[in-house]
C-alpha cells in the first residue's frame, strides 16, 4: 500500500479544526487530527509545507519509522506545532492500518482491558448554587465523575465559567479577551464549593477542580491541603509545570491528587514529573503529544511509576482525537479517567463518529479503524474563523497565566 494524496481540511463548525486525511492507492484513507486552539493556521502551514510533499509514495504501515523520520529527520525537536503536525499524520496512520486489517484500533493496541472508558464532564456557575446544580445535573445524566468550576465573587469572567448561560468554550472569535484574576479571592472561596458538594451531593461521585495554571507551587499547596476534606479525584494544573520540581514542593504538602500536562508535547515534558512520582495523572494528549505511538511509549513509562493517563478532551480537540483517546483507554492498562466535553451538533455533523457514552463510560465502537470520518462538503460550508484563548490580568493589571 502507498499514500497517494494527503490533504488538509480546515473548518469551523461552531469552532475552529483542522483535519488531515491521508489516502492510498488501495482506497483506504485515514484522519488525524492537527487542531492546535489559537495556532491553527501554524500546524497547517506546517504540515502543508513541509511534511505533507514527504509522505506521498510512502507506505502507511511504517508508522514507526514514518514517526522517526518526521521527529529525528526535522532536526528541530518537540515544540507543540511540531508534536500537533507529527500526531496528526500518526493518528491517521494508526487509522488506515485499522481499516486496511479490518479492527478497531484498540485490538492494534493491546486490545480491551476494560469495558468502557470512564469520562468526567464539566459542570460550572457563576455561583456555587449553580455549580452545584450543574453538577447535579451531570450526575443524573449519567456521569460519575465531574469537573466543578465556579464563579468567584469579585473576580469577574472566572475561568471556566461561560458568559450569558451558553456552554463553556474556551477560545472565542476575533482577537484575544481579557479576563481578571485574584488568587487571595480564589484561595478563600473555593474550599467552600467543594464542601457544599460533599454536603449536597455526598461520598460517592468523583470530583475534579482545575486550577488552569494559576498558583504559585506554595499557594497550590495550601489549596491541596483545604480540599483533602472533600476527597478530590484530582487537583489540575495548579501551577505552570515547564519548572517541574515545582510539583516536589506541592506534593511535600498534600495527599490530593494531582494531574498536570494538556500544554505538555513529548515524554521529556513530564519526565521528572512521573519518575519522582510527583503527580498521579498524566493529561498529555494524542493529538498534541505526537500522536498514538508516543503517548504509548510516555504511557507504559509512566505505568512504571504508578502514574495513570487523564487526557485532555476539551472541545478544541476534534471527535478525530476523542476516538483516538478512547481507543487508547480502552486498551492501556495505567489508563485514569478520560476529559469528555460534548461537541457542538453541528461539529458531530462534520465528524460522524461510533463512540457513544452511557452510564459513565464511553466507548469507541467496534468500526474498523477509529471509526470516525469527515463530511467534506459540511465542513466546507463551515470555513476557518481567527479565534484565540483570552488573556488573565490580576487586579493592578499585570499580565498572568490565564
Ligand atoms: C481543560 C482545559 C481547557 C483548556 C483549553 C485550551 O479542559 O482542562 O484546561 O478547557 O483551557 O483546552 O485550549
Ligand atoms: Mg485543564
Amino acid at each position: 500500500m502507498k499514500i497517494t494524496e494527503a490533504r488538509l481540511i480546515v473548518c469551523s463548525p461552531d469552532r475552529n479544526f483542522v483535519t488531515l486525511k491521508l489516502c492510498t492507492d488501495e482506497g483506504i484513507y485515514g484522519l488525524g487530527d492537527a487542531t492546535l486552539n489559537g495556532r491553527e493556521l501554524a500546524v497547517a502551514s506546517y504540515l502543508s509545507e513541509h511534511v505533507l510533499p514527504c509522505l506521498i509514495g510512502r507506505d502507511p504501515f511504517a508508522i514507526e519509522d514514518i514517526w522517526q523520520t518526521l521527529y529525528r529527520g526535522a532536526y528541530w525537536r518537540r515544540g507543540p506545532v511540531t508534536m500537533t503536525a507529527i500526531a496528526a499524520v500518526d493518528v491517521a496512520l494508526w487509522d488506515i492500518k485499522g481499516k486496511a486489517l479490518n479492527t478497531p484500533v484498540y485490538n492494534l493496541l493491546g486490545g480491551r482491558s476494560r469495558q468502557g472508558v470512564l469520562v468526567y464532564a464539566h459542570a460550572n456557575g457563576k455561583d456555587i448554587e449553580e455549580a452545584v446544580d450543574s453538577v447535579r445535573r451531570h450526575m443524573e445524566a449519567g456521569y460519575l465523575a465531574v469537573r466543578a468550576q465556579c464563579g468567584v465573587p469579585g473576580v469577574a469572567g472566572s475561568y471556566g465559567v461561560p458568559k450569558g448561560g451558553k456552554p463553556y468554550e474556551p477560545a472565542e472569535r476575533g482577537l484575544p479577551g481579557e479576563g481578571v484574576w485574584s488568587t487571595e479571592r480564589y484561595l478563600n472561596f473555593v474550599p467552600s464549593l467543594f464542601e457544599k458538594l460533599r454536603v449536597d451531593l455526598g461520598p460517592e461521585v468523583h470530583l475534579l477542580h482545575d486550577v488552569h495554571h494559576r498558583l504559585t507551587p506554595i499557594e497550590a499547596a495550601r489549596l491541596g491541603k483545604a480540599l483533602e476534606p472533600y476527597r478530590l479525584f484530582w487537583m489540575e494544573d495548579p501551577c505552570p509545570a515547564e519548572l517541574q520540581e515545582s510539583f516536589e514542593l506541592i506534593r511535600r504538602h498534600t495527599t490530593t491528587p494531582l494531574a498536570t500536562g494538556e500544554v505538555f508535547n513529548s515524554v521529556w515534558d513530564a519526565h521528572e514529573l512521573i519518575r519522582r512520582q510527583w503527580i498521579d495523572y498524566l493529561r498529555m494528549s494524542i493529538v498534541h503529544g505526537g500522536g498514538i505511538t508516543h503517548a504509548k511509549k510516555t504511557a507504559d513509562f509512566a505505568a512504571l511509576y504508578h502514574v495513570r493517563t487523564g487526557f485532555h478532551g476539551a472541545t478544541d480537540l476534534s471527535p478525530v482525537t476523542m476516538a483516538a483517546a478512547l481507543h487508547f483507554g480502552l486498551a492501556i492498562h495505567n489508563f485514569g479517567i478520560q476529559e469528555h466535553m460534548p461537541h457542538t451538533r453541528l461539529t458531530d455533523e462534520v465528524f460522524p463518529h461510533e463512540y457513544s457514552f452511557a452510564e459513565g463510560y464511553m466507548h469507541p465502537g467496534d468500526a474498523a479503524g477509529l471509526g470516525v470520518d469527515i463530511d467534506e462538503k459540511l465542513a466546507a460550508k463551515c470555513p476557518y474563523q481567527r479565534a484565540y484563548l483570552p488573556v488573565a490580568r490580576k487586579l493592578d493589571g499585570t499580565l498572568t497565566d490565564w
